[in-house]
């Protein structure tokens, strides 16, 4: 079965307590359960990780790397706007990686505009909210 490797990046797992007008309403439990639902409609095997911390997800982008991950969903939340530790090691990667955002961030604050997953992403979906990571998934199903 290919396996799918979904990172979460610092906050996101306080999902659904606040500010639901930009994130809405479901927590990351909830996307996760949507995840996995889809994923077992396309016969994927999905990983679903958050960490608030930044080596911690290029720990698990390089585990990604070593066990044959056939694609990779990232939302890397604020370190997508700082990272460039997260970007080189999604460089490492042969597999297509995904960047999901439940906002829009190019419509938000200045800071916000430029990611440094954008020119290492095979494609990126931003403001569908948690659909995001259902499109995402989809995506890795159009191009795997
Ligand atoms: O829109 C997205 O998915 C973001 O990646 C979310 C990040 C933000 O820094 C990016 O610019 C865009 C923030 C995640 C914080 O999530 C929270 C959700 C609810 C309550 C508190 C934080």
């Amino acid at each position: 079965m290919k396996k799918i490797m979904i990172l979460n990046g610092p906050n996101l797992n306080m999902l659904g307590t606040r500010e639901p007008d930009i994130y809405g309403h479901q927590t990351l439990k909830d996307i996760e359960k949507m995840c996995h639902d889809k994923a077992s409609e396309l016969d994927y095997e999905i990983i679903f990780r958050q960490s608030n911390y930044e080596g911690q997800l290029v720990e698990w982008i390089q585990e990604a790397f070593k066990e044959n991950y056939e694609g990779l969903v990232i939302n890397a939340a604020a370190y997508t706007h700082t990272s460039v530790a997260i970007h080189d090691a999604l460089k490492l990667l042969g597999c297509p990686v995904i960047e999901v955002h439940l906002s829009d961030p190019k419509t938000r604050e200045e800071f916000r505009h430029f990611s440094y997953i954008e020119s290492v992403a095979a494609h990126g979906f931003s403001g569908h909210g948690a659909d995001g990571y259902i499109l995402a998934i989809k995506k890795l199903k159009d191009l795997l």
